[in-house]
C-alpha cells in the first residue's frame, strides 16, 4: 500500500487537512494509529468530527507523533487504499523541548518510507510576515528532497483567509516548477485537485 506523508511547519493545518480529506473521501469514522515514542503504538477508532475536536489546535506542536490512517479512493468500479500519515510540525534548528525534538526526528525518519509527500504551507502567514517566516529553511530542504520524486505536491492552505492570495503568489515565486494546489483545509476547498494528485501516484 502506498503511503503519503503530510509535512509542514507547526500550525499550518496538517491535522485538519488530514481529517477533512478523510471526510471528503467518505470516511465517517477513522481508525487512527498513533506511533508515540513515549506511550508506544496504539489505535483509536473515532468519528472524523470528534478527531477534529481532539486533535486540531491553534496551539503549535499539538501533534506530537505520527498519526496515520488507511483511506480509500474511488478506483474504476471499486476503491484503492492508501495510508495517510499526519506528522509533527517541522522547525528550523533544534527545539529545547525533548518530546518535540523526538517527534521531529520521527517525522524525518518516516519521510523516506513514504512514496508521496504533501507539503503544507499557511498562505496567510506567508502574506502577513516576511516570506522567511512563512517559508522556513526546513521547508526549502523538504522541497529540495521532495522534487526528486514524482509524488511531491505543495498545498497552499488557509486560502479562505483574506490575504491568502498574496501568500499563494509568493509561494509560487519561491517554488517555481512545483505542483502547488491552493486549498482550504477548513472548508474542504481544492480537495478534488489533491484527490486527483494522490490518485495519479497510486
Ligand atoms: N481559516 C483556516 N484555518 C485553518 C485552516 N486549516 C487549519 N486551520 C486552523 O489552523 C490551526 C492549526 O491547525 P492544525 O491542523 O492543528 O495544524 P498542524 O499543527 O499543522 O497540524 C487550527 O486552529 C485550525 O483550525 C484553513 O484552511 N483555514
Ligand atoms: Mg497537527
Amino acid at each position: 500500500m502506498k503511503r503519503v506523508i503530510i509535512l509542514g511547519q507547526a500550525n499550518v493545518g496538517k491535522t485538519l487537512f488530514t481529517l477533512n480529506f478523510a471526510d471528503y473521501l467518505g470516511a465517517k469514522t477513522i481508525n487512527l494509529s498513533f506511533q508515540d515514542s513515549q506511550r508506544g503504538s496504539y489505535t483509536r477508532t473515532i468519528s472524523v468530527k470528534d478527531a477534529v475536536d481532539l486533535l486540531v489546535s491553534d496551539k503549535p506542536h499539538h501533534t506530537r507523533c505520527l498519526q496515520s490512517a488507511v483511506l480509500q479512493i474511488p478506483w474504476g468500479k471499486g476503491v484503492k487504499h492508501f495510508e495517510i500519515m499526519d506528522s509533527a510540525g517541522l522547525i528550523d534548528g533544534i527545539h529545547e523541548n525533548e518530546p518535540i525534538r523526538r517527534a521531529m526526528a520521527q517525522t524525518l525518519a518516516t519521510v523516506r518510507q513514504a512514496e508521496m509527500i504533501l507539503h503544507i504551507f499557511d498562505c496567510n502567514r506567508i502574506a502577513k510576515q516576511d516570506i522567511l517566516h512563512g517559508v522556513a529553511e526546513v521547508d526549502y530542504q523538504v522541497a529540495q528532497f521532495g522534487q526528486l520524486r514524482a509524488g511531491y505536491g505543495v498545498l497552499a492552505n488557509k486560502f479562505d483567509l483574506p490575504q491568502a492570495k498574496e501568500g499563494f503568489d509568493k509561494l509560487c515565486q519561491e517554488f517555481p516548477g512545483h505542483c502547488i494546489m491552493p486549498i482550504s483545509a477548513l472548508y474542504k476547498q481544492g480537495f478534488r485537485e489533491v484527490r486527483d494528485f494522490v490518485k495519479r501516484q497510486l
